[in-house]
């Protein structure tokens, strides 16, 4: 039997797009960070049974094109051709724009490559093989996927490190419910109508190695402010996609506004936020920001009083508005365990 525990990440430069839809081999590099398992976290055990099935938080589930793509790559690279019962469970509502599927295809393909002793396969590839942004949770702390062959993720710097250990991402739940236009679906209509997109590579890659650089030199500013203006161009190639996708909603509208009052009114950017295919908000800070970042969204969001200090873990529910909050420090790799 493996077991592993994964945690979901958050893209800073953003995946949108794919050269090959059938592996996801992305259009562009992307860069993200890795979150907290003990705050939020996919786990997943692999047994040896008499067919392959499935359960996902419990419930019987069939085995998805996706699932079974890794499977067929496992035994095609290994010698243990034993079918395997597959147990996932989130700690957090599935399929609620908290990147559920990019932490549980990792985890799959965390216990699958253990179960299967994969050694010709990367991880990042198997867990590709399920969803794309699942190669990012692979790894712990700040983690490159590149869309040059292999296409696959590395880790640029570990979740002890200095520059990481500061960070802080909070984040808020504004629709817990499934998005309209699936990511898959979204990025291949945006590809194939959107104007923006055309240089969407160029500027990814740009923005991506700056940001790289702004990590290895501690330049938090500088994070701040390019995480922001990649979630703003992701937003901005779905609006000008034919038909318009818009994730966002009037709370992440206020988010924005938010964050970018708290910058003007400190005259530099403390704080970052970044949306993805929905609408809730993930919103970057250094840890010695807490009080004013806090603060200054409790005028706009008074639910945020519950977010009393670094030690706050999470809240389900708070309001009509809010419908869950989360204070997460970047995370680790994953955590995997065998036992007989
Ligand atoms: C990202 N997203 O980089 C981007 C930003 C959403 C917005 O990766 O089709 O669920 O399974 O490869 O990984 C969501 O896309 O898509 C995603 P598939 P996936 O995090």
């Amino acid at each position: 039997m493996v077991s592993s525990k994964t945690a979901p990440n958050i893209a800073l430069i953003k995946y949108w797009g794919k050269s090959d839809p059938k592996t996801s081999a992305p259009h562009n590099d992307s860069l993200s960070l890795t979150l907290d398992l003990n705050i939020l976290c996919s786990s997943c055990t692999v047994t040896s049974s008499s067919h392959d099935c499935f359960s996902l938080n419990g419930m019987s589930t069939s085995i998805s094109q996706r699932l079974s793509a890794q499977l067929n790559l496992c035994r095609s690279s290994s010698s243990v051709q034993t079918p395997v019962s597959i147990s996932s469970t989130n700690s957090f509502p599935t399929a609620a724009g908290l990147a559920s599927s990019a932490s549980g295809y990792a985890a799959v393909a965390q216990c699958l490559h253990s179960f299967y002793q994969l050694s010709s396969v990367s991880l990042s590839h198997l867990a590709r093989l399920g969803s794309g942004s699942a190669c990012r949770s692979v790894f712990g702390g700040l983690v490159h996927w590149k869309s040059s062959p292999p296409f696959d993720s590395i880790q640029i710097l570990p979740h002890s490190h200095y520059v990481l250990s500061n960070l802080r991402c909070l984040i808020l739940v504004f629709s817990g419910s499934q998005k309209e236009v699936p990511s898959t679906l979204g990025m291949s209509r945006t590809m194939e109508t959107s104007p923006e997109f055309l240089n969407r590579k160029e500027r990814a890659h740009e923005r991506l190695s700056r940001l790289i650089d702004a990590f290895e030199s501690h330049d938090y500013q500088t994070i701040f402010d390019l995480t922001m203006i990649d979630s703003d161009d992701l937003h901005s190639m779905c609006h000008s996609t034919i038909p318009p996708i818009n994730y966002l909603n009037a709370s992440s509208q206020k988010l924005i506004t938010a964050v970018k009052s708290i910058n003007e009114s400190f005259g530099e950017t403390i704080v970052g936020y970044t949306f993805d295919a929905g609408p809730n908000g993930f919103v970057l800070f250094h840890q010695n920001s807490f009080k004013q970042v806090i603060s200054g969204l409790s005028s706009y969001y008074p639910e945020l009083a519950v977010v009393d200090s670094l030690d706050f873990q999470s809240k389900l529910n708070v309001s009509d508005v809010v419908e869950g909050i989360y204070l997460s420090k970047i995370g680790g790799d994953p955590l995997v365990v065998h036992s007989d």
